[in-house]
């Protein structure tokens, strides 16, 4: 699959080793896989094998990945993390950045790599990932910061029966008011349920964690070793020994463990998912999932000891090996106010500042790209693309306030952000309410708890169009995302789109060019929108009355409630309480702006 390593050398300048072209061939197929030893099922694997294989690539390289799409629905690839500079069309979310590749189609994403740390690689089209289109991705560093021996990657990810569709099908649905996620089924460390380790004494080991997942939250430890966290999400942090850490979706963390001398015990590696967010524990789900560490072939291991369920690892704690003290202040700020409601179209569905992400006809960079002078008018991007327009080069803070109860893991695409301050609630105002970091570290995704806010800067220094969102992809689906316009006149002059991502348009029976509905100008008719909070009349404990009305309608007419319910009437009566104490807060923050 890697064909040409060293196909091309490139001089890159004095100190800097060789750098190459890698390239990697994707035909993306449907195979059928059982990783869990439970189910066997169809999957979304690359070449007809699946797991799809670990992309490694080092600093200044080219990567190139020849896609092609040999299923029969829509696909794309997303490398997160990556800053795509000067190559914003490569990032691969549908509907931002591009076309999905159609059935039968190729494209080829090809860009520099001027990066290094752990990333992974998804598809960016609906729940696709999550059925198994995922690898990691590794780039190393020249001469690495931290010593070690050996280099291990290690992936943490739920894993669900059926397929994502089928889930999505559910889960936006008049039947489920109340937005419960489907729940997995298994989770697996290497795709695999007998993943194990083997520990040769005295070698210090780099493992590389990256959390595939697309929902469950997971807690990782080692029993009777500490790991020392080197890297988050690409940014090298000091040295900070720790005895467990959480990883949300998307996030990664590199540790270097030291094997013990004594190899005359084992030990297990955990990840424990954090169950908090399941609605229902489907019946035989272990949520505890383990390794081995082994130091001998033997069964003797030493004694587990479990988080219970719990870790005080805090990321905003976390300290930058490149210090970043004395950041300059703000020249813009942006709140982003995160909810879940009940929308027009009677489905549960996130959203920041009360209006739901709806995926344009048009990609946005295709619409940034072709649409001459009005690329600066937000217009153009359409009423439901959350647009931020963000001027080139401003250094901007973005508070995002988290009004439910469940936390939520935001992704940044293009950039990493400082993780700057935090505070409880809702932000009102006022600064002097937050706790600030003093010397903060970044990352590109960041979770902010329940009822929580949290507050980022960062410099808006790469051009393009570049897509916030929940990570949790049932959130995204739903509309938990927004889009940030960089520097929108600067890319104007910079940058036109490259022929093949106006053909994969084309190709799929799309429009390619022009604003969010396909059309010139600020002529918007048939552009996505409409999907909107109840409208006025309907008071808060009136929709939370009429979605139980509908329920109970439902249910009276013998439909089943999807959540495989026991006592249908049980769950109403739930479902209608927790619309209620949804409603309820949602009335408590309304009243208070
Ligand atoms: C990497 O380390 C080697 C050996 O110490 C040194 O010669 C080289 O200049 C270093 N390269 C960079 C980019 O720091
Ligand atoms: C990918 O599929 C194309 C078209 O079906 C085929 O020509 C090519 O050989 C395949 N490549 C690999 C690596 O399987
Ligand atoms: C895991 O290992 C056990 C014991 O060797 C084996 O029976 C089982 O099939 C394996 N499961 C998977 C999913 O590989
Ligand atoms: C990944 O690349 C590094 C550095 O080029 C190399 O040492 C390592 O063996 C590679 N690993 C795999 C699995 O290809
Ligand atoms: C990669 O960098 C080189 C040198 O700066 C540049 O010529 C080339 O266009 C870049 N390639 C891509 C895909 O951006
Ligand atoms: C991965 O992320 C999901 C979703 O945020 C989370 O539930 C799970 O616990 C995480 N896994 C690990 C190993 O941290
Ligand atoms: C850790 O392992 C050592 C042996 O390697 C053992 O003596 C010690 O009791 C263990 N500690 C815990 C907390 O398991
Ligand atoms: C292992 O043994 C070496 C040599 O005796 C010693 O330097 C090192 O500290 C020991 N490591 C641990 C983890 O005990
Ligand atoms: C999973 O581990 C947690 C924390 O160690 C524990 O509280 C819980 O009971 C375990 N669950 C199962 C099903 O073993
Ligand atoms: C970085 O910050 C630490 C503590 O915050 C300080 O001790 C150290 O001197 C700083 N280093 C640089 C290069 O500024
Ligand atoms: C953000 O929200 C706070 C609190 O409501 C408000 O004081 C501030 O003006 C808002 N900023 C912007 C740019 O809307
Ligand atoms: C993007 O590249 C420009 C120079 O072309 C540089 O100033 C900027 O810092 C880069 N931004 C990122 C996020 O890589
Ligand atoms: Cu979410």
């Amino acid at each position: 699959m890697k064909t040409s390593l060293m196909s091309l050398v490139l001089g890159l300048g004095a100190g800097l080793s060789q750098a190459a072209i890698v390239t990697y061939n994707w035909n993306i197929t449907y195979t059928n896989a059982n990783p869990d030893g439970l189910f066997e099922r169809r999957v979304v694997g690359v070449n007809g094998q699946w797991p799809p294989p670990p992309m490694n690539v080092t600093i200044g390289d080219t990567l190139v990945i020849n896609a092609f799409n040999e299923l029969d629905v829509p696909t794309a690839l997303h490398a997160h993390g990556m800053f795509q500079n000067g190559t914003v069309w490569m990032d691969g979310p549908v509907g931002v950045t591009q076309c999905a590749i159609p059935p039968n189609h190729g494209l080829k994403y090809e860009f520099n790599i001027t990066q290094h740390g752990t990333y992974w690689i998804h598809s960016h089209y609906k729940g696709q990932y999550m059925d198994g289109l995922r690898a990691p991705l590794i780039l190393h560093n020249v001469n690495e910061t931290y010593a070690y021996d050996e280099d291990l990657t290690v992936t943490v990810a739920d894993w669900y029966h059926a397929q994502s569709d089928d889930n999505l099908n559910k889960f936006m649905n008049v039947y489920n008011p109340t937005g419960a996620e489907p729940v997995p089924q298994s989770g697996l460390i290497n795709n695999n349920v007998n993943t194990s380790f083997s520990f040769v004494p005295g070698k210090t080991y780099r493992l590389r964690f990256i959390n595939m997942s697309g929902f469950s939250t997971f807690i990782i430890n080692m029993d009777n070793h500490t790991m020392d966290i080197i890297e988050v999400d690409g940014v090298e942090s000091q040295r900070t020994t720790v005895n467990d850490f959480y990883l949300t979706a998307a996030q990664r963390i590199s540790v270097l463990v030291t094997a013990k001398n004594d190899t005359s015990t084992n030990y297990y590696l955990h990840a424990d998912m954090d169950t908090v967010m399941f609605d229902k524990m489907p019946e035989g789900l272990n949520p505890n999932i383990t390794a081995p560490i082994r130091y001998n072939q033997g069964n003797n291991f030493g004694p587990s000891a479990g988080t219970g369920g719990v870790s005080t690892f805090d990321d905003f704690a976390l300290v930058p090996y490149i210090n970043a003290t004395g950041l300059p202040n703000p020249d813009d700020h942006v709140n982003l106010t995160v909810s879940f409601e009940v929308t027009t179209d009677g489905f549960n569905r996130g959203m920041f500042n009360e209006l739901p992400y709806l995926m344009p006809k048009v990609p946005t960079i295709n619409t940034l790209l072709t649409i001459g002078n009005l690329s600066t008018n937000p217009d153009v991007y359409g009423p439901q693309s959350g647009t931020v327009m963000m001027d080139h080069l401003k250094f901007y803070e973005v508070v995002i306030s988290n009004t439910d109860g469940n936390s939520h893991p935001f992704h940044m695409h293009g950039h990493v952000f400082y993780m700057v301050g935090r505070g409880e609630g809702t932000w009102q105002g006022d600064s002097s309410v937050i706790e600030w970091a003093k010397n903060p570290m970044s990352r590109d995704t960041m979770m902010v708890e329940g009822e929580k806010f949290r507050v980022i800067r960062f410099r808006a220094d790469n051009i393009g169009a570049w897509f916030f969102h929940c990570h949790i992809d049932w959130h995204l689906e739903s509309g938990l995302a927004a889009t940030f316009i960089v520097g929108a006149d600067v890319a104007q002059q910079r940058m036109s789109l490259p022929q093949d991502f106006l053909d994969v348009c084309t190709a799929g029976g799309n429009p390619a060019t022009g604003n969010a509905a396909g059309k010139q100008g600020l002529d918007l008719s048939g552009v996505p929108s409409g999907v909107t909070l109840i409208p006025d009349g309907f008071t808060a404990k009136g929709k939370g009355a009429m979605a139980a009305c509908i329920l109970a309608a439902l249910i009276g007419m013998g439909t089943i409630v999807w959540y495989a319910f026991t006592d249908p009437e049980k769950e109403a009566r739930a479902i209608a309480e927790n619309l209620k104490n949804k409603e309820t807060t949602s009335v408590a923050s309304t009243s208070s702006d």
